[in-house]
């Protein structure tokens, strides 16, 4: 690579994962069933996870297992240190505070897993970052409720947020409100709205309008949060939570260039409401044209805005490309409108892989919001081979991992883009998030355990273990 880049002396270099994709122990200590453990596996070739309701024999639940993080977190955190890490990102399961999501009382073996995963982080100099909802909220709050759609759930994670932010204070300084919330923005995908916002709908209803409500209800409940938080302990941050994918224009034809801005708009106004704490007037307007009700009351713009978010969480895999549609309607709909970018390659899954847009989606964001940012995932899920000495040679992750620090520090260094700091997800191998598959791995550490839950469960360092560990010793000088 180029010449050193110089970072700021107190960059965050970590790694993140989530509760529901490395815990495991589903049942333990008084957990509830999330959205999560209903879910069966998937694969590459058929992507789609399918939710059983109840537990049924004959189906996979990688979520189960997880790594077995719930017991093996001691050893774990071990090898973070030797890795040198500075932050850890994971997620807190919500079941295991609130089985059910709407009891008055918290489940104190909850709480005191979580007290003694970020005892031994600090102990060994980590900085835990935690996602308040990374997709595992409780299951029951789908069935009895509807999911985000309904506005009970605001209050119940208002009690969740409060009761974390109270009892983890002086443990966890960073925060997060719900992960990668525009996810949801491609509504065509079931996944999505059952990830995001616990969606299960008929056919009968409009999805789009349902999406925009159940993230209203969202956002209304993450600058509760952020207001709690703040009446808590000033120093508090609490951050919003995209994933962050620029979505070019496939060439300069004017129709193909509106589309491109009006899908920024459209997979980025979450960010605007969260970020600013105001709706955009394209999307009012949109709501008129469409007959959607979104009902926004004053009181709600009101929370909005005396609750915007700390600062950006993000994450950040590939880019998107689109073109004008036939119809030259200038409206997005991220499912069909997606074309290949000639200029990128793809991974395994098909991800296409653009380190520049890392860049580029950078600068956008500082223009646009103009708070600090935290990229909180970056990784690339692929096939690794474990040898019979017990290495794993994974250069291709390697080279993915230092082309994109590469570009976040000429964003950092040349751009002046306030970057606090980077988990790369992830340390370890963990359960993929949208095929549950093992096989999609990302850690710098392999573990011993295949799509169908068999293994041994040892862990082994990769060759990028080693690699990561010279880029957070140099503070990213040494790539
Ligand atoms: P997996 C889709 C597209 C981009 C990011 O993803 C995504 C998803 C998942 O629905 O999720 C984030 O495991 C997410 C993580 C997830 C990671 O990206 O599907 O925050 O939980 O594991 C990678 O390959």
């Amino acid at each position: 690579m180029s010449e050193a880049l110089t970072m700021p002396k107190d960059f965050l270099w970590g790694g993140a994962v989530s509760a529901h994709q490395v815990e495991g122990n589903w049942q333990a200590d008084g957990k509830g069933v999330s959205i999560a453990d209903v879910m069966a596996a998937a694969s590459r070739e058929q992507p789609q996870r399918v939710v059983t309701d109840t537990v049924e024999a004959g189906q996979v639940y990688p979520n189960h297992w997880g790594i077995n993080f719930y017991q093996t977190y001691p050893q774990d955190i071990e090898l973070f240190a030797e890795l040198g890490l500075k932050a850890f990102r994971t997620s807190i399961a919500w079941t295991r505070i609130f089985p059910n999501g709407d009891e008055a009382e918290p489940n104190v073996a909850g709480l005191r897993y979580y007290d003694d995963l970020f005892d031994r982080l600090r102990a060994k100099g980590i900085e835990p970052i935690v996602t308040l909802s990374h997709f595992e909220m409780p299951y029951h709050l789908v069935k009895k409720y509807g999911g985000w759609r309904n506005r009970k759930l605001i209050g119940f994670f208002e009690r969740f947020a409060e009761t974390c932010f109270h009892h983890f204070d002086g443990k966890v300084r960073y925060w997060m409100t719900f992960n990668e919330i525009d996810n949801q923005s491609d509504w065509r995908n079931a996944h999505h709205l059952y990830q995001d916002s616990g969606l299960q709908l008929d056919s009968n209803v409009n999805w789009e309008e349902a999406m925009f409500q159940a993230a209203h209800n969202e956002m209304v409940a993450s600058a509760k949060a952020v207001i709690a938080a703040h009446k808590i302990d000033p120093q508090l941050q609490v951050g919003a939570m995209l994933a962050m994918v620029p979505i070019y224009a496939l060439t300069a034809n004017p129709g193909d260039q509106m589309l491109a801005a009006r899908a920024m708009q459209y997979r980025y106004y979450y960010g605007d409401v969260q970020m600013e704490g105001e709706y955009p007037q394209w999307l009012l307007k949109y709501f008129d044209r469409k007959g959607y009700q979104v009902p926004i009351s004053a009181a709600d713009r009101a929370t909005l805005k005396a609750g915007a978010a700390d600062f950006l969480g993000m994450s950040y895999y590939f880019s998107f490309t689109v073109k004008e549609r036939a119809d030259h309607k200038v409206e997005f709909d991220e499912h069909n409108d997606l074309v290949d970018n000639p200029y990128v390659e793809k991974s395994q899954w098909g991800w296409q892989i653009d380190p520049q847009g890392l860049r580029w989606i950078l600068n956008w964001i500082q223009d646009r919001w103009h708070k600090p940012i935290m990229i909180v995932e970056n990784g690339i899920g692929a096939y690794d081979h474990l040898e019979d000495d017990g290495h794993v040679h994974d250069d291709y992750r390697i080279s993915y991992l230092r082309a994109h620090i590469h570009q976040m520090e000429l964003a950092v260094v040349e751009d002046g883009v306030d970057v606090i700091g980077y988990t790369m997800w992830s340390p370890i191998d963990i359960v993929s998030a949208s095929t549950g598959e093992m096989a999609k791995r990302y850690g710098l550490i392999y573990v011993d355990r295949d799509d169908s839950g068999h293994g041994s469960d040892r862990r082994y360092k990769k060759d990028s273990f080693a690699w990561y560990q010279q880029v957070i010793s140099t503070n990213g000088a040494n790539l």
